[in-house]
């Protein structure tokens, strides 16, 4: 039996599917992630629905629906509306041509069109077992249940389920399944091919479903995939040039588009002649109080950084309010900081303006970030990409009464 992915028409460059033969439509694969979760997470459930997708694609053809960002919590400032941080699509923030290099995507806008209309056949609603984990095994299992909390999704007069669907209130669907679910994401292959035939699937609380091979090469395709979109690079670039005295020639950082061709040697990249930090503040106050340094203990780290590696400057990456920011400045003169002018910030977002921070960051001489913050995460895996000697991206500030200051993992691209 001939598989039906054979009968894809793809792009060369972008992988992506040009047309498919008469008989096979495609499938549609469409998610979402728990409302509170911040971006840089999001971009971790990106990776695992994206493996799921590659695995899909080997028997069917599969398209992923890129989801709108908006509604995200962190975004906070206040001179942008609610409208304009939402039902932003991928290519304000990524290069959607080195994505679908990866796995062929589309936008929501496209799928609207494509699909003719605003609907998803079927939404499998992903949630834990109500039981935990039987005797305390752990085993691979996805099982349809009812809803364990009360669903997100209403009923309308029409027989139409209504819910959030990234700010698009006339999107809706006419079945949505609880589904338990214990497992890596390849877990939903199965269910997907053979147990519902809907041409458009929504995984919702997608981030359920952990990652197939964590830091493994098909972990590492799609992280590379994930190229910020160009006018965010080229600004950041430009920020460096201009206060930091960096460029890619005098720090050997060299970035390809085209991830596929980009492949470093580990220590080739210098960086910029900066010490970089991400103080990671506002929820991570409460939420890890005990490793969050306090601003003074934060500026004498720096100091003594600076001293030890002789940069005469740090830029300083961070969610903290004007307060702090001005606090950090008495404590660091030589601090820089990218601070938006009004069309900045409308023209970036409050998503764009963090994306600038991270690859200001990802460029520096060395770079030290927060405890168990995606944000920092995302720095590293980036500097990884960039060639960086290990030594000068792993690092994190401790707490200022934390005794074993355990420092990040290292995590090695693999090709
Ligand atoms: O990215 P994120 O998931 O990282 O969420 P964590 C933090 C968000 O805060 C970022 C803003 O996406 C930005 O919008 N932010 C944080 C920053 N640091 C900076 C910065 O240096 N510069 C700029 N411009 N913006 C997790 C969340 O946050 O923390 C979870 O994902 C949860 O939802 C958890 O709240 C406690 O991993 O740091």
């Amino acid at each position: 039996m001939t598989l039906p992915c054979r009968r894809i028409v793809r792009d060369d460059v972008t992988g992506r599917p040009l047309k498919f033969e008469t008989g096979f439509a495609p499938r549609y694969l469409l998610y979402d992630v728990n409302p509170g979760e911040g971006f840089n997470l999001r971009r971790d459930v990106y990776m695992r629905v994206a493996t799921l997708l590659q695995k899909l694609g080997k028997a069917e053809p599969w398209v992923l629906v890129l989801p709108p960002w908006g509604r995200m919590y962190h975004w906070q400032s206040r001179s942008l509306s609610q409208q304009q941080q939402q039902r932003i699509p991928w290519s304000a923030f990524f290069n959607t041509p080195s994505l679908a290099a990866y796995v062929p995507v589309i936008e929501y806008e496209e799928y609207l069109k494509e699909n003719g209309g605003p609907f998803i056949e079927q939404v499998f609603y992903l949630q834990s077992y109500a039981e935990g984990w039987t005797e305390g095994k752990w085993e691979e299992k996805v099982d349809v249940r009812p809803c364990v909390e009360k669903p997100v999704y209403r009923l309308d007069e029409h027989g139409y389920y209504r819910g959030w669907f990234w700010g698009y209130p006339e999107t809706r669907t006419k079945n949505v399944t609880c589904l338990s679910v214990q497992g890596m994401a390849s877990i939903m292959v199965p269910l997907l091919l053979r147990n519902t035939s809907a041409r458009s699937v929504m995984l919702d609380r997608a981030e359920n479903l952990l990652h197939d091979e964590y830091g493994q090469k098909t972990y590492w395709d799609a992280r590379r995939s994930m190229v910020f979109a160009r006018p965010l690079r080229a600004w950041a670039d430009e920020f460096r040039a201009e206060h930091l005295n960096s460029t890619d020639a005098t720090d050997k950082t060299f970035f390809q588009e085209d991830w596929r061709k980009m492949r470093v040697k580990v220590g080739t990249a210098t960086g910029g002649p900066y010490l970089a930090a991400h103080l990671r503040r506002k929820d991570f106050l409460y939420g890890h109080s005990g490793d969050v340094p306090s601003l003074e203990a934060a500026a004498n780290t720096l100091h003594r950084l600076m001293k030890q590696l002789k940069l005469p400057r740090v830029f300083i990456a961070t969610d903290a309010d004007q307060d702090e920011v001005r606090e950090l400045r008495t404590l660091l003169p030589q601090m820089v900081h990218f601070e938006p002018s009004q069309a900045e910030l409308h023209r970036f977002l409050d998503g764009g303006v963090a994306i600038i921070d991270q690859w200001i960051c990802a460029h520096a001489r060395y770079f030290i970030g927060t405890s168990v913050s995606t944000f920092s995460f995302r720095i590293h895996e980036e500097r990884e990409i960039l060639g960086f000697d290990p030594r000068s991206t792993y690092n994190r500030f401790c707490g200022d009464a934390e005794v074993n200051c355990e420092q990040p993992t290292r995590w090695k691209v693999i090709y």
